[in-house]
């Protein structure tokens, strides 16, 4: 079994501007997750499975709704403890940071902000605990990119709604018990409904091949006239706002999340650079390695400092959608060179697992991917800055 070394590089003294309370939630997370998850983790992503046990250490160290506040069950914490928690969670494995990322942003965010208080009392506590796992569905078979034109529909039957359609790629389906889903009423406007495992007509099949965020489970989320009750309806937000919405706050932890898989890579490939000798000399001593390592920290230096600012904006609750998505973008672009460049100093050792560096290289090309894509990224900022949209 691999011991996990980790040191955190902090180049810029970021840790100079972090509160108490910061550096102990981060800490926690960091000593959990070496001594709980580092020495499970790649025995889990080799079998593609979601470690479940994980998930009640997940919610002791405030990983389910961070910031939602204590009266729904939540911890309360700032943006930036937030921005630190899924830093701490994808430095191990960015499928362990996407389960938090999911249950926290994409479900019980949506259930606080959009829900009414009986949806907030009933939801919030259990899935601050663990005790209910949540799924978003958003992507469709055929809109991914494009989720406004989603055919998942529901039909005002009196005294319930009937849904109908399907979802694809949603984090956590398979073992959810409760499913934020986007769905177009009779009028083609979009809502977001709470459905819940056991409702007749509502399946989560698992997806398998997966060869990145293996640790991760991924399904589709089916719905054969699904009879749901009226009071599971968001009534506060509708329109493609309201899950777009969710995603500035997802797409906030991932740009944290991203740096936690940079640091990891440029720990190790640092560490290992040092220990391995060629030509009678540790390898870091060739300038064409140093050239790499000074470049990988000087990436992540930046992408701190982006983030750190990123994150006092979302506390004070100035972050904009674009700002949120740039990061979101060059942190997981950072993080995937990072990924790439720490493996060639590890020669054949890098792409073994004895080291996490190859995992986090294939579940970046996840991270890339969902939340927006890179080039969906470029166009928000692209309409953000020109004022034109470029999408269609
Ligand atoms: P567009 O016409 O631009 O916008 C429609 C309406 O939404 C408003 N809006 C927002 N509102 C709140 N927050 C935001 N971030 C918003 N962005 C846009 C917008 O003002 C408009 O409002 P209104 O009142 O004028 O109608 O929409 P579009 O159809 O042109 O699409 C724009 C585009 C492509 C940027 C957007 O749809 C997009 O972001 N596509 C990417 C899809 C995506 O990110 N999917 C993620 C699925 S979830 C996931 O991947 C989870 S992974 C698991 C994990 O996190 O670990
Ligand atoms: P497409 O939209 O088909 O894009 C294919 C390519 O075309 C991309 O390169 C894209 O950039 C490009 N493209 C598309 N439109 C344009 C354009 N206008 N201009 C230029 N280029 C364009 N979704 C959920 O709802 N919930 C989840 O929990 C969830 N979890 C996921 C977990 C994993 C492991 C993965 C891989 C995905 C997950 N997703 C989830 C789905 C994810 O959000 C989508 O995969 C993503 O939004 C991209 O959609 P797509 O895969 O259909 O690609």
């Amino acid at each position: 079994m691999r011991t996990d070394q980790f040191q955190a590089p902090d180049y810029y003294n970021l840790d100079d501007l972090l509160t108490d309370e910061h550096k102990l939630i981060r800490d926690s997370a960091r000593e959990w997750i070496k001594k709980e998850v580092s020495p499970i983790i790649e025995d889990y992503y080799e079998r593609a499975e979601f470690p479940k046990q994980v998930i009640p250490g997940l919610a002791a160290i405030g990983g389910f709704g961070p910031y939602i506040p204590e009266e729904y069950g939540g911890p309360g914490l700032d943006q930036i403890s937030y921005g630190l928690l899924m830093q701490e969670l994808e430095r191990c494995d960015s499928g362990l940071r996407s389960t938090s990322s999911v249950q926290s942003s994409l479900v019980m965010y949506p259930i606080y902000a959009y829900g009414n208080e009986e949806q907030r009392k009933k939801y919030l506590p259990k899935l601050a605990t663990g005790e209910w796992m949540g799924s978003f569905g958003l992507t469709e078979p055929d809109h991914g990119s494009n989720p406004g034109g989603m055919l998942t529909n529901f039909k005002d039957m009196g005294d319930h709604y009937l849904l109908n359609g399907a979802k694809m790629w949603i984090s956590n389906a398979p073992f959810c018990d409760v499913a934020v889903v986007w769905a177009k009423n009779e009028e083609g406007r979009i809502h977001g409904l709470i459905v819940e495992r056991g409702m007749e007509g509502f399946s989560t099949p698992e997806t398998h091949g997966k060869l990145s965020l293996r640790a991760s489970a991924t399904g589709e989320l089916l719905f054969d006239n699904v009879k749901v009750p009226k009071e599971n309806l968001l009534p506060n937000k509708n329109g493609l706002g309201a899950p777009l919405g969710c995603l500035d706050s997802a797409r906030y932890g991932i740009a944290w999340g991203a740096i936690g898989a940079a640091m990891d890579c440029y720990d190790s490939a640092l560490r290992y650079s040092k220990e391995r000798i060629q030509f009678g000399k540790p390898i870091a001593s060739f300038q064409l390695m140093q050239k790499k390592l000074a470049e990988m920290i000087t990436e992540i230096t930046k992408a701190q400092l982006l983030t750190f600012r990123l994150g006092q904006l979302k506390n004070e609750g100035k972050a904009t959608t674009a700002q949120i998505s740039m990061a979101k973008r060059n942190n997981v672009a950072m993080a995937l060179d990072v990924a790439r460049e720490a493996r060639q100093i590890h020669g054949a050792m890098g792409i073994t697992n004895e080291y996490s560096i190859m995992r986090h290289m294939a579940n970046l090309e996840s991270v890339v991917t969902y939340e927006g894509t890179h080039d969906i990224h470029l166009l928000i900022t692209g309409m953000d800055i020109t004022g034109i949209p470029a999408f269609k």
